[in-house]
């Protein structure tokens, strides 16, 4: 259970900024994490090697982003059994809908679990990942709670503000 870490891919450098947005939620849930560089199809040989050895070394929820052709996520979860998260980028002239549309469009048995295209999603994966951590380990599921509880405090209290 102590060497359990999320494994956050991400197709080039460029998807760093966005995915910045996953990192600082798995920070904020004290979850360890690695994150990677690998493409599907610039690197291909590597993103198989990392996937199998990460796996091997506790590695229990991946999430990975790309964007245009992205089939990062689609390409990894041929490899694992774990769960995968994919985060369409928004990198090129559709405007992200090329890489949701990659990363959702799965054939059936190969699951992805695709979030929002770009920061809402990035953010989402990190929650995401925390929710699937917190299956069977009542102390992350406490923090998922008191996150979900502080979240709704705090628009209750913009509310409040806006009607004083
Ligand atoms: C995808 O191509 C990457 O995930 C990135 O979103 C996009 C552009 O990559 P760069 O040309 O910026 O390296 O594979």
């Amino acid at each position: 259970m102590s060497t359990q870490f999320v494994a956050v891919l991400m197709g080039s450098d460029s998807d760093l900024p966005v995915m910045q947005a996953t990192l600082n939620v798995l920070k904020s849930f004290e979850i360890k994490y690695e994150v990677k560089v690998t493409s599907a199809h610039r690197t291909p040989a590597a993103t198989h090697a990392y996937v199998t050895d990460a796996e091997s070394r506790g590695c229990a929820v991946f999430i990975c982003a790309a964007g245009l052709a992205a089939h990062l996520a689609g390409a990894v979860a041929g490899i694992t059994t774990h769960p995968v998260i994919g985060v369409p980028i928004d990198a090129g002239p559709l405007q992200g809908m090329d890489a949701l549309l990659s990363t959702v469009q799965m054939p059936g048995g190969v699951p992805v679990a695709s979030v929002a295209i770009g920061s809402a999603g990035a953010k989402n994966a990190g929650y995401l990942a925390a929710q699937m951590l917190a299956i069977g380990n009542p102390e992350m599921a406490a923090k998922v709670k008191a996150e979900r509880a502080a979240n709704a405090a705090s628009i209750i209290a913009k509310d409040e503000a806006l009607q004083a």
